[in-house]
């Protein structure tokens, strides 16, 4: 019996009105689709890869040769989950010329933003997670982290460097998670603020120093380990900035209100803390 999503070739047959002769000769001619292979070796077909089929069908039936009609629907149509699925199995592979051309092909189909939450943050967060569980080595989470690190700070760069007194972005002494932070910097720039990511695990004390010494509009800290912030001392935080925000999964009101801090939930909102300082 198949997985929920998961379709035999039989089905496909029956969902498409594509034969299994000819499903079989695309995989072999084209590389597509590509279903994976039971302990016993029968072909599993993904729910995405049946819609695309569907979708080259009706192409077929307005006259497209069969090359043509599956180079177009998957020029056009990559799920964002297969392409997280594709990056991550590359990544896995240690195949870092596939990954980059796959990453590309999302920021082509699903524009920055949309690559870095469809694609970027569930990879991240899937390899991140099966390297807790114990079933990828640090080697692998290495240089998929280590990747993906590279592709946000490159989209980083793009998003320009507006004009103004910065807000310096970093994440509290101890915490190594700085996906957050290099995220919270995009947004920001993205929306015209100055932000600057420093790297993580900034001490305090060198932070509130730099802050000074640019006039820095503000600080923002992500933070993913609750711990990181039950280790500071009350007030801590309280002016090494005009405004100082703590946002991330490890942050909450009361310990913002405790270090004298700010607290922000939502990233989408992070901006407007400084516009409306600004206003
Ligand atoms: C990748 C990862 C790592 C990588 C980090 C690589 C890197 N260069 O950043 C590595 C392998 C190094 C790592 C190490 C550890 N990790 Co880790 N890691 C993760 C993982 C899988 C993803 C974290 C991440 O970067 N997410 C990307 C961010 C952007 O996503 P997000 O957290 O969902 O962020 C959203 C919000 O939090 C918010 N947000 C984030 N930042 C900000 C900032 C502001 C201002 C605002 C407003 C919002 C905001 O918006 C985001 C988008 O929606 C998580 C599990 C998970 N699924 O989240 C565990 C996790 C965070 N890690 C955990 C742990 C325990 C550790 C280790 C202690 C493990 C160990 N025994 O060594 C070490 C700690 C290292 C350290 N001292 O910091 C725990 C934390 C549990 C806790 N205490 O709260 C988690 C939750 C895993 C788990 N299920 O237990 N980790």
């Amino acid at each position: 019996m198949a997985r929920r999503g998961v379709y035999t070739i039989a089905e496909v047959e029956a969902l498409t009105g594509l034969s299994a002769h000819v499903l079989r000769q695309w995989e072999r001619r084209y590389g597509f689709p590509r279903p994976e292979r039971t302990p016993g070796g029968h072909r599993l077909y993904r729910e995405e890869e049946v819609e695309i089929l569907k979708r080259i069908r009706r192409l077929l039936e307005e006259g497209a040769t069969p090359q043509a009609a599956i180079r177009r629907v998957l020029a056009q149509t990559m799920h964002p989950e297969a392409l997280a699925e594709a990056v991550k199995e590359a990544l896995l592979a240690a195949d870092l010329p596939q990954a980059e051309g796959l990453f590309r092909r999302g920021v082509r189909l699903l524009g920055p933003e949309g690559v870095v939450r469809e694609v970027l943050l569930p990879v991240l967060r899937e390899i991140g997670e099966a390297w807790h569980r114990g079933e990828v080595s640090v080697a692998q989470e290495h240089l998929a982290s280590t990747f993906l690190r590279a592709r946000l700070q490159e989209l980083l760069d793009l998003a320009g460097y507006p004009q103004g007194a910065p807000i310096l972005v970093t994440t509290p002494p101890g915490e190594r998670h700085e996906i957050g932070a290099m995220l919270a910097t995009y947004l920001l720039r993205r929306q015209g603020l100055p932000a600057l990511y420093l790297g993580p695990d900034t001490p305090l004390s060198d932070l509130m120093t730099l802050a000074q010494a640019l006039g820095a509009q503000g600080v923002v800290l992500s933070v993913l380990l609750r711990e990181s912030l039950r280790a500071l001392p009350d007030r801590a935080l309280a002016g090494i900035a005009p405004r100082v925000v703590l946002g991330g999964a490890g942050a909450t009101a009361e310990e913002a209100g405790r270090l004298g801090a700010l607290y922000v939930e939502d990233l989408e909102r992070l901006a407007q803390v400084f516009w409306e300082e600004a206003a």
